[in-house]
């Protein structure tokens, strides 16, 4: 929609599918972009891991001071459990009562998630089975926020709590340190509140590379979770395989699917709360009402030039979102699906109908009321969420995240003796004689 100077380059109005479409694979590509100086990132994060693996601590340190803080050290990087009462005591009892509401929707919500042991067993005595247990430690990240803003607080809670409520026993939180070494006292406060006592102030990814393979007192941890910009995402990545991680994160993103009645100023906030988090973020807006889109149009210019982070937001504007008007409510819920996003809002007149043709969204918000930030901070599911296309296959971050299923197999002797010639044969058709002695020696008369 091209109504106003500023928002010219505003993604435009695609009414070709396939402009379309090229639309949507450039965004899907969005999340792997080259260093200034043109290297690629993968190269970087290599070198880095390799560093930390061989000099632990030295590393972490070296590469802390560079980029984070000139004069730190052990002192600063190992935040001990005292500064964590003492933050949480310093904070307004208004504050911390907003944050242990959330820790309380969050926890209510994941604990719905748990699932239990299971066991079946066969009239021969038989008993099949599966057993839940949750890794014995986990590292959470909690990313700084861009251009050295506040960090993202809320996350040390979506990471937390499902990790908690999945029995994990120690629950290790990387952040990067400020310019002074020291971590944001909400951060801490919240860290204390979810009962967390290992802290360190360390970030990017030297941080995940300290949480996979140990440094120091830094003891390696089973799973490691969080969001992160691309150099954590890069190292998660390198490392998949050495430990467990939830998910590969991009830059954030938001979908709107609205129809003619929708509230043109919440849809335009919605977008802006997106765009806010990240140049590379991406909020788009589908209609099959022109006229809501040119209302919402108006209505971004308006809203966005009050903005603190304006800067922020007008790029994820102009780059990576969309106003797209297509004029039937099916294929809008199409191209909903081909995207895939991470956050789907319905403001149509009846989202409950539209939801069943929902193939793939990391999360959904119903109708005008459900809006992200709500989600985002207290409604109470995770905010940790598959980006870039990938809720095509993945899914939000859960207690599932932290746990392992062991298969359980008790046999009885009836079970065992009636199945072991077709073991023995589909051994021998594999050339392996001695699975089918294994298997025939249990029966009789062997
Ligand atoms: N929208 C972000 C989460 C977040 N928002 C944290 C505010 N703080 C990704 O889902
Ligand atoms: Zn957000």
């Amino acid at each position: 929609v091209k109504d106003t100077s500023k928002l010219e380059d505003f993604g435009g109005e695609p009414t070709e599918m396939n402009e379309i479409k090229d639309f949507l694979t450039k965004l899907k590509n969005r999340g792997n972009p080259e260093q200034a100086d043109g290297t690629k990132v993968e190269d970087t994060v290599k070198i880095i891991l390799e560093n930390v693996k061989k000099t632990g601590l030295d590393a972490i340190i070296e590469y802390s001071k560079k980029f984070d803080c000139p004069d730190f050290n052990l002192d600063k990087l190992i935040v001990s459990p005292k500064s964590l009462v003492k933050a949480s005591n310093s904070i307004d009892k208004k504050d911390r009562d907003i944050l242990s509401l959330a820790i309380e929707q969050v926890r209510d919500f994941h604990q719905k998630q748990k699932s239990e042991s299971w066991f079946s067993s066969k009239p021969d005595g038989t008993i099949l089975g599966q057993m839940l247990t949750p890794v014995d430690r986990a590292g959470l990240y909690a990313p700084g926020g861009q251009g050295g803003a506040t960090p993202l607080i809320s996350s040390v809670i979506m990471n937390a709590v499902p990790a908690q409520v999945a029995g994990v026993k120690e629950l290790a939180l990387c952040s990067p340190p400020r310019k002074d070494g020291t971590l944001n006292e909400y951060l801490l406060a919240t860290a204390h509140l979810l009962g967390l006592e290992e802290v360190y102030a360390c970030g990017s990814a030297w941080a995940i590379g300290a949480l996979a393979y140990g440094a120091g007192s830094i003891k390696p941890v089973d799973v490691i979770v969080g969001p992160g910009n691309i150099f954590v995402a890069t190292a998660k990545r390198l490392l998949l395989g050495t430990v467990g991680i939830d998910m590969i994160a991009g830059p954030s993103e938001i979908c709107v699917l609205a129809d003619k009645d929708a509230n043109p100023a919440w849809i335009a906030a919605d977008l802006l709360s997106q765009a806010e988090h990240d140049a590379l973020a991406s909020a788009i807006l589908v209609s099959d009402s022109e006229k809501l889109l040119s209302a919402v149009a108006k209505e971004l210019e308006k809203q966005l030039k009050t903005l603190p982070r304006v800067d922020l937001a007008q790029k994820s504007l102009a780059d990576w979102s969309a106003l797209i008007h297509l004029p039937k409510l099916a294929e809008c819920i199409e191209l909903v699906n081909m995207l895939a996003p991470e956050h789907l809002e319905l403001m149509t007149a009846d989202p409950w109908a539209i939801l069943p043709q929902i193939r793939h969204a990391g999360a959904i918000f119903m109708g005008a009321y459900s809006s992200e930030a709500l989600g985002d901070y207290m409604a109470g599911p995770n905010h940790v969420l598959p980006t870039l296309g990938t809720a095509r296959f993945s899914s939000a971050l859960s207690v599932e995240t932290f746990c392992k299923r062991s298969s359980i197999i008790c046999a009885s002797k009836s079970f065992s003796q009636s199945l072991s010639p077709a073991v023995a044969r589909l051994a021998r058709l594999e050339g392996l004689e001695a699975h089918a002695r294994s298997a025939e020696c249990r029966l009789e008369g062997k």
